[in-house]
């Protein structure tokens, strides 16, 4: 890229992203520099290591120095509207993201997963399907690792499967996916957008260009999101909606069906709730538009574990079934693991709250639950929600929190941490909130 500028890109956030873009550029000879808000940037040493000629500058996102470069990439961290940000925009400047120096380099077919809840999930049983399939591919993107470094060591991958959050595609334009997919839209992220529509929007630009869309039928913000240009398969859990691929009874048992045929019997997943169900339908429909086989398809799915820290079963201790779904960090997928359980339960919920609304959580565990232990540094807004609804109990953290609901909850019960907020209050991330609670569950002296 000749820019006459004195860079012809600036990297905004050194994380894993900005590292990955770095690399990615430097090795094909471009002038490059990093930009880090942090006094210690994560991936600084490392990239220094191996380019010793790239810059990288700590401190504010500074207008002089953005309007050095040809182009901004942005790292997904970082919030767009940042007026240094705002007046590169208003000066021309293009902001992308890794993601699309990812989509500007690939030549091989991408399979491209988002939505607000249970991207990983699919984008896991994506690839363990095209694995039995034979089919080679590599998966990473916002699940790890970047896109571009999934591009670096596997280059002649047949197909790459990516997962995509809403920050890295505000900032993507030329992925064009072979098989792009949107599994739902519910609240999240609020405090990096101004309103829903901007969330929802964001995740609108993965079907940019697309060839084939799978959308979730049931969702309203998912319909309206239907791309002309592209194939399209449907899923559904409702019966009354005209869809490709369908959970639904037949005979008295339950089914994945796909354009009529019975593909696979629900009680052939190894997973709880039926969010996880809609997962693998999801998961069918989009192999079945990447052309993996069938046969492979459905054993790869009776093969599927649930992964950590996802309405994950640690197991019975103390009579009670404890229930290991850290990674619920917004409200959604909390009712989605209460909706799961088939045994009266305690829910654990706590942390950031992110300014979302907690009366749809009260909702689902109206009749289910036996109560709720909140804790942590919005405790107060859940408890306001929930109270009346059913026995609530606030404490300081996970850890008082496990002895309530020890107290709260009979022998028969589950005890479902099922946050429905960030962790960052009081953990690094929603993995060691997760493994906090493992431990503590393992450590239990039964009785
Ligand atoms: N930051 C600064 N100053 C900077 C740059 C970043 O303070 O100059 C802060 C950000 O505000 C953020 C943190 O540093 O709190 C990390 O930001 P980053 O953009 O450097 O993140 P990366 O390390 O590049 O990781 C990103 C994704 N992180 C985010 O979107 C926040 C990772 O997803 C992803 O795995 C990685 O790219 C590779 O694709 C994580 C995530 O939490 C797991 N994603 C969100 C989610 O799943 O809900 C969207
Ligand atoms: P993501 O990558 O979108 O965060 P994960 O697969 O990691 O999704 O799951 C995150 C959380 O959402 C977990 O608590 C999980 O139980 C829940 N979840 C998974 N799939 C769904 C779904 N289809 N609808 C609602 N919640 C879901």
């Amino acid at each position: 890229m000749e820019t006459g500028l004195e860079w012809d890109r600036m990297i905004v956030g050194l994380g894993e992203s900005g590292h990955a873009a770095a690399c990615h550029l430097a090795a094909a000879g471009e002038r490059v520099a990093v930009l880090d808000t942090r006094a210690h940037p994560p991936r600084a040493d490392d990239l220094q290591a191996r380019f010793p000629a790239v810059p990288v500058i700590s401190g504010d996102l500074d207008d002089r120095l953005l309007a050095s470069a040809g182009e901004i990439v942005l790292s997904p961290g970082v919030d767009p509207r940042h007026p240094a940000l705002a007046a590169a925009r208003q000066r021309g400047q293009p902001i992308i993201g890794e993601i699309e120096l990812f989509a500007r380099a690939v030549t091989a077919p991408v399979v491209a997963i988002t939505g607000s809840n249970g991207k990983t999930t699919v984008t896991r049983m994506v690839a363990a399907m095209a694995a039995q399939a034979g089919v080679n591919i590599a998966a990473g993107g916002n699940l790890g690792p970047p896109a571009l470094t999934l591009l670096e060591h596997h280059p002649d991958t047949e197909c790459f499967v990516v997962e995509l959050s809403s920050f890295q595609l505000e900032t993507t334009r030329s992925l064009r996916p072979r098989v792009a997919a949107v599994l739902n839209i519910s609240p999240d992220h609020l405090d990096r957008y101004d309103a829903m529509e901007d969330y929802a929007a964001a995740k609108a630009r993965l079907f940019i260009g697309a060839h084939h869309a799978v959308i979730n039928a049931d969702d309203p913000w998912v319909r309206g999101m239907a791309p002309t240009g592209a194939t399209l398969s449907r899923f559904t859990n409702d019966p009354d909606t005209v869809a490709d691929w369908r959970l639904e009874r037949r005979d008295g048992e339950e089914w994945l069906t796909g354009n009529g045929e019975a593909v696979l019997r629900r009680d052939a997943l190894a997973l709880l709730g039926r969010h996880n169900a809609l997962n693998a339908l999801a998961a069918l429909a989009i192999g079945d538009a990447a052309g993996f086989d069938r046969a492979a398809m459905c054993e790869a799915l009776r093969r599927f574990r649930p992964l950590a820290h996802r309405t994950e079963s640690l197991g019975w201790r103390s009579g009670r079934l404890w229930v290991n779904d850290s990674k619920a960090t917004n409200v959604a997928s909390a009712i989605a693991a209460v909706r799961g359980m088939d045994v009266p339960l305690v829910l654990l919920a706590g942390g950031a709250a992110k300014g979302q609304r907690f009366e749809p959580l009260a909702d689902a565990l109206n009749g289910v639950a036996r109560g709720a232990v909140v804790y942590g540094r919005d405790a107060r807004v859940i408890a306001d929600a929930l109270d009346g609804t059913l026995p609530v109990e606030t404490v300081s953290d996970l850890d008082a929190a496990m002895t309530a609901a020890r107290r709260l909850s009979q022998r028969g019960d589950a005890v479902l941490l099922s946050p429905a907020c960030a962790s960052l209050d009081q953990f690094r991330d929603y993995r060691a909130r997760g493994d906090f609670f493992r431990q503590r569950v393992e450590a239990m002296v039964d009785g």
